[in-house]
């Protein structure tokens, strides 16, 4: 800059001493580095090619990165996005506004948003706001970044169930008036996961005295009975005639008890629930819950009954 205003003063003093000079070369300044070169002459004076001088437009230019703390998520896990907004540019960057295109079933926690600006070396933490529009976050900063300076943002956000039917894709946009940084984009490979899709069955198989299907005391479980889930599974109860089943797909599921599998045992008839007057049962299993199958037995002589 010095070498520009040496030769703005040093052009306008020979301007100033000597009328009737002309002048040209000053283009308009359309690119960021502009080749400036000055003629004079004059009717007496042979004309005279100043040396070139270069000076550079203030430009603003937007560089934008994206990271996150992991590659791979499972619904239920939370992720730390981090962005980073470099003025690589000569002049300050004003009015930053920061739009972020989440992938399907990620929440963003307005909470944990973090944004500071860097500086030669110095961080400091600024305020902004922000909105959210679906999976679109937008974050406004009404300050400014200074030429070769870096506005960080760090935000949370937690996966959930719904994410495994995205495609974890990121895309993220800084704006400073009408320029625009490069898209940046991340990439996160959604698992489903074990745990969150499923859920847990639990049941007891147990001699019936009273048929109304409920287990009292004097009651006794049934041990080793068999029971095949709609998959194939066999479930074997335990020494008190119960049985858990964790990691059971969730959806419609239907067990059976084999009644082959506790000779001298029949269905005990519920004198209560005639839905329940089945070998079968069918439980609706969400993600997470835990469902229950009891089935009711009785001595097939029919001794149980009082
Ligand atoms: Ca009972």
């Amino acid at each position: 800059m010095k070498l520009v205003q040496d030769w703005k003063q040093n052009y306008l003093f020979l301007l100033l001493l000597l009328p009737g000079i002309f002048s040209v070369g000053i283009s308009a300044v359309i690119a960021d580095e502009t080749t400036n070169t000055a003629v004079l002459g004059g009717d007496n004076i042979q004309p005279v090619t100043s040396n070139t001088v270069f000076f550079t437009r203030g430009a603003t230019a937007l560089e934008i990165v994206k990271t996150a703390d992991r590659i791979a998520v499972e619904p239920g896990d939370t992720v730390v996005y981090r962005l980073a907004i470099r003025n690589t540019g000569n002049s300050p960057a004003s009015n930053i506004t920061l739009t972020d295109t989440l992938p399907l079933g990620l929440n963003f926690e307005t909470r944990s948003l973090q944004v500071s600006l860097t500086s030669s070396n110095t961080t400091t933490p600024v305020t902004v706001s922000n909105s959210q529009d679906n999976s679109t976050v937008t974050i406004n900063y009404a300050g400014t970044i200074s030429a070769q300076g870096t506005m960080n943002v760090a935000y949370a956000v937690t996966v959930t169930p719904d994410a495994v039917r995205g495609t974890g894709k990121n895309l993220a946009v800084a704006a400073a008036g009408n320029i625009r940084s490069n898209t940046a984009s991340h990439l996160l490979k959604i698992r489903p996961g074990i745990i969150s899709d499923c859920a847990t069955l639990i049941g007891r198989v147990f001699v019936d005295k009273n048929f109304d299907g409920e287990q009292q005391p004097g009651e006794p479980g049934i041990p080793n009975a068999v029971i095949y889930m709609d998959d194939g599974n066999r479930i074997l109860t335990d020494a008190n005639g119960m049985f858990s089943l964790a990691n059971v797909i969730a959806g419609n599921r239907t067990g059976t008890l084999d009644l082959t599998s506790l000779p001298g045992y029949s269905l005990a008839p519920n004198l209560y629930n005639i839905e329940k007057n089945s070998q079968s049962r069918l439980v609706r299993l969400s993600p997470r819950s835990m469902g229950r199958m009891n089935f009711a037995v009785t001595p097939a002589s029919g001794e149980g009954r009082k």
